[in-house]
């Protein structure tokens, strides 16, 4: 068997902040990378940022950063979230970083030299969003994208093309000869028939921005976002370096690679990606595992429909272990999932509270009353044990069956046999009436003793879904070794007593109360940043400017490009407020001005300070002074 394990999640658009919804793939990826250590695998788990593109470059102008600026930002937020959620990743990719940027462009020069790549015309619709093209056959309706529903644009340029279509053939064979290479199977025979339905060459550089890797041999063309992206799985890796151990372990001699994505990148990964690693001569040794989506009532979690919830907004009040049960019990393998508070709540009182918190709070209290804290096999059986042993056992086997083939709900489901069974047994049994009888002492040990394995045993493989209760119940439990399934059988010997007295697990939830709390609207704290020493605010130069001319940026509907007279200078400033003023506006306008930022290009056009703004992110106004003459200070 392998002893590595490489687990991959698609690398996040740094475009903006991450939801419950595509959450979703980063803590299931962290429930296998976390049950592949506890199977004594070395496991190697990626996750990072997608960091190039029209869409980052479109959403930094909306909120007046440069491209990298934001990129920045949302890197900091989003790796702060991971560590929040306790996820364990080993790398942390991003393709700004110049090491992938450099890989990425050797292999385009690669493809070019091989005549996998050529340069040609295109016209095309294309989703901004999406960062894809589609055939008009792929087009919903009034040319809206087929994946996320919003208007494509129609876009024209020169541009380099890979040879899919030669691939074509080659890849069918491959998904054939290799019928777990895409997994479930619906989701296989749906890039089955879309192969067969005739591949199109596809696009692989833009000229209309310039946010991205530029191709070596023709600058003035930029990578595609998804050329670009897809080989992050190996760029991170070390893949071509002058020391790739990384590569070599966990790619070239790996058979154990889970590649995870969300039914929204199927094709990328399913179509676009295997064709480069052939051109590439690079061997396809992943496995690709797609799910569903999280979908809210009113449909997909996104942002212009109001929908969106954080997971900061429940780990604050429900803590993490709720967020990560929830979501992974809830995405049933190959179809979508629900979130809903009213759903959650029923969860967490019902599985958590009730089934699991109250199992452990009573199984500890029971053996410290009956037998002072310790644990002894007890010499004689009740006529349950033996059936409850078995069903522990047949768990083990199969809750690590479905792990491993990234079930994670039916693996949750599976060992929750083992809690519900266990609540049942302590009915069946009834220790408090084997307590009283003198003549069953060892019954009640062997009981005791039963219920201490069923939780031993179940914590261990919920252990990678909730972090934080796992743990404290091994330790309730008295037992100081590391958890591990590699020889997880029932039958441990316990050597050290249980804990004298415990709080309870999970609190069970007032559900009206909790559904007022959360759809009332919240008084946010105010996320100020940290404090600065007054020195340091001293090196921001504020002036007073007037706008004296104004005009768009070429080719963007977000920039201004203005000349703003500062005292006896002009300044040249690009503020991305396209969509709240008119140039003409704003002639005359008197503003507040940061002049000591260092010079950027945004767009192409040369800015020389920022005009400062209020914005709440969805409504934005130039901080406008009057009565002062233009170049005065502001303190
Ligand atoms: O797709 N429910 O990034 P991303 C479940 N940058 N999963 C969801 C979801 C939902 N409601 N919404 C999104 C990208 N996801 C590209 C990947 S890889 C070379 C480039 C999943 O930030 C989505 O399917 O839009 C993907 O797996 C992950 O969230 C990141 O999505």
């Amino acid at each position: 068997m392998c002893k590595n394990c490489y687990i991959t999640t698609p690398i996040y658009y740094a475009s903006g902040y991450v939801h419950v919804g595509n959450a979703y793939t980063t803590i299931a990826a962290d429930t296998l990378a976390r049950y592949k250590r506890l199977e004594g695998k070395e496991t190697y788990y990626l996750t990072g940022m997608d960091e190039h593109g029209l869409k980052i470059q479109e959403a930094a102008e909306k909120q007046g950063k440069t491209p990298q600026q934001l990129v920045d930002d949302v890197a900091e937020h989003t790796l702060g979230l991971w560590k929040h959620l306790g996820v364990t990743n080993d790398g942390f990719i991003r393709t700004s970083d110049p090491r992938h940027m450099a890989k990425v462009s050797e292999l385009f020069e690669k493809f070019l030299a091989s005549d996998d790549i050529y340069l040609s015309e295109y016209t095309g619709d294309y989703c901004v969003a999406c960062e894809a093209f589609f055939t008009k056959t792929q087009l919903g309706e009034n040319n809206t994208c087929p994946d996320c529903g919003k208007p494509t644009r129609k876009v024209s340029e020169q541009s380099y093309f890979f040879r899919l279509k030669k691939y074509e053939k080659q890849l069918l064979d491959f998904i054939k000869a290799n019928p777990d290479f895409i997994q479930p199977e619906t989701r296989r025979n749906e890039v089955v028939s879309f192969i067969e339905s005739g591949l199109e060459d596809l696009c692989v550089s833009r000229t209309s921005f310039s946010w991205g890797i530029p191709v070596t041999s023709n600058p003035k063309h930029v990578i595609y976002v998804w050329l670009d992206a897809l080989f992050n799985y190996l760029t991170a890796i070390n893949y071509d370096e002058h020391d790739d151990s990384l590569y070599q372990k966990y790619w070239a001699n790996n058979k154990e690679i889970y590649q995870l994505v969300g039914k929204d990148i199927l094709r990328f990964h399913a179509v676009y990606w295997p064709i480069f690693l052939m051109a590439a001569g690079i061997p396809i040794n992943f496995k690709l595992y797609v799910h569903g989506w999280i979908l809210m009532k009113d449909g997909k979690m996104s942002k212009s429909r109001g929908n969106v919830v954080y997971p900061y907004d429940v780990t604050s009040r429900y803590g993490i272990d709720a967020l990560r049960y929830y979501l992974v019990k809830e995405l049933p393998i190959g179809n979508d999932g629900l979130f809903t508070y009213e759903r959650f709540f029923e969860r967490y009182n019902s599985e958590l509270a009730n089934d699991l918190g109250n199992l452990v709070s009573r199984t500890i209290s029971m053996i410290n009353k009956y037998f002072g804290g310790k644990i002894e096999k007890g010499s004689v059986a009740t006529p349950f044990d033996k059936d409850f042993e078995d069903i522990i056992n047949d768990t083990i086997v199969v809750a690590k069956e479905e792990y491993s083939a990234f079930h994670l709900q039916n693996a949750l489901t599976k060992v929750w046999q083992i809690v519900t069974r266990a609540n049942k047994y302590i009915d069946e049994t009834a220790p408090w009436v084997l307590a009283k009888d003198d003549a069953k002492q060892e019954e009640l040990k062997s009981v005791m003793y039963h219920l201490a394995e069923a939780l031993r045993i179940a914590s261990t493989l919920l252990a990678p879904v909730l972090i934080e209760t796992c743990p404290k119940v091994i330790e309730y439990l008295g037992i100081q070794e590391e958890m591990s399934v590699e020889n997880l059988t029932f039958g441990y010997e316990y050597k050290n007593n249980v804990v004298s007295s415990l709080q309870p697990l999970f609190k069970r939830l007032d559900v009206q109360k909790e559904l007022v709390e959360v759809n009332t609207p919240k008084v946010v704290p105010m996320d100020f940043k940290s404090n600065v020493a007054f020195d340091d605010f001293e090196k921001l130069d504020l002036r007073v400017g007037e706008i004296i001319e104004c005009k768009k940026v070429e080719k963007s509907d977000k920039l201004l490009v203005s000349q703003v007279q500062i005292g006896t200078e002009t300044r040249q400033i690009v503020s991305g407020i396209a969509e709240t003023y008119k140039p003409e506006d704003l002639i005359g306008k008197k503003v507040l001005v940061v002049v000591n930022l260092n010079p950027a290009k945004i767009r192409g056009v040369e800015s020389s300070g920022m005009l400062l703004c209020a914005s709440d992110g969805k409504t934005l106004q130039l901080v406008e002074i009057s009565n002062v003459n233009s170049g005065v200070k502001v303190k």
